[in-house]
């Protein structure tokens, strides 16, 4: 079975991050998209291929919501199954897993995702965690996600076209089928890690907010490197029109 199909279109992917809440606090969110069903609206009007929660905010605005009929069938559910605050400021980070992969298929997941910090101390409980995670949401033919994010000490620059391919590699080799990482500042780095993912494919976090034009200028560069699209949240979410900024970038995801 192609575990893909259902989180993808022709092999492209946009999903709409919103972990947020647990990873940065309610800092990042204004009166409106604090709402998760505001992000929920954002994302089926503008056909996303799959929305990011953490399981209470899964439960309780998309398992159980009837505001918007049968949401299953308009975007799918991807849950996030570890997290970490920004309170916690251990200088080697682990996020925690907070759902299991048997509690995320009864809350409707059509995939999971699991964050492995590469580099820091902590990253043999993370990997074997995610190993894990992969066997258990593969035995109920569940993709899964690996948000690949090298942090510690060890890794003095987490963007470098190095660590950013090792990242990649190591979803890879773990058995994930997509993995999210950060732009690493060009294309050739990008293509890079693209390379060294293998047939594990890539999507590109959208990062913190910042000016629309440079944001989309990225993505069209993100999506000349053989990556199938993005995860993004606060630039989507915390635009003054999220709907015109989201088509803008369907068109440059899915007519690429
Ligand atoms: P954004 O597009 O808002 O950056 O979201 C991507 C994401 O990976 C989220 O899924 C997650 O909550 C956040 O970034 C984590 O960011 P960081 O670890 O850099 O604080």
């Amino acid at each position: 079975m192609d575990y893909l199909e259902k989180i993808t279109t022709n092999g492209k992917a946009l999903f709409l991050a919103y972990d947020q809440g647990l990873e940065h606090g309610p800092t990042d969110f204004d009166d409106k998209n604090i709402d998760p069903g505001y992000i929920l609206k954002i994302g089926v009007e503008t056909g996303y291929n799959g929305v990011i929660f953490q399981k209470g905010v899964a439960e309780k605005y998309y398992t159980n919501a009837q505001w918007a009929g049968d949401l299953k069938t308009k975007i799918p559910l991807i849950i996030k199954l570890n997290g970490k605050t920004s309170l916690e400021k251990d200088e080697e980070p682990y996020a925690a897993k907070l759902c299991l992969v048997s509690e995320a298929e009864k809350l409707g997941a059509a995939a999971v995702g699991y964050t492995v910090y590469v580099g820091s101390a902590h990253e043999g409980k993370m990997l074997s965690e995610f190993a894990g995670v992969i066997q258990e949401a593969h035995d109920r033919n569940l993709p899964v996600i690996g948000w690949m994010y090298p942090r510690g000490k060890n890794v003095p620059d987490p963007k470098s076209p190095e660590i950013t391919a090792y990242a990649a590699r190591i979803g890879l080799e773990l058995g994930a089928d997509i993995i999210k990482i950060h732009y690493p500042g060009s294309l050739d780095a990008l293509k890079k890690a693209v390379i060294a993912a293998g047939k594990t494919k890539v999507v590109v976090s959208g990062g913190a907010k910042e000016d629309e034009e440079s944001f989309l200028e990225t993505a069209k560069t993100i999506m000349q490197s053989g990556a199938i699209g993005m995860a993004v949240g606060r630039n989507v979410w915390q635009h003054k029109d999220p709907l015109a900024i989201s088509k803008k970038l369907h068109k440059i995801v899915f007519d690429s």
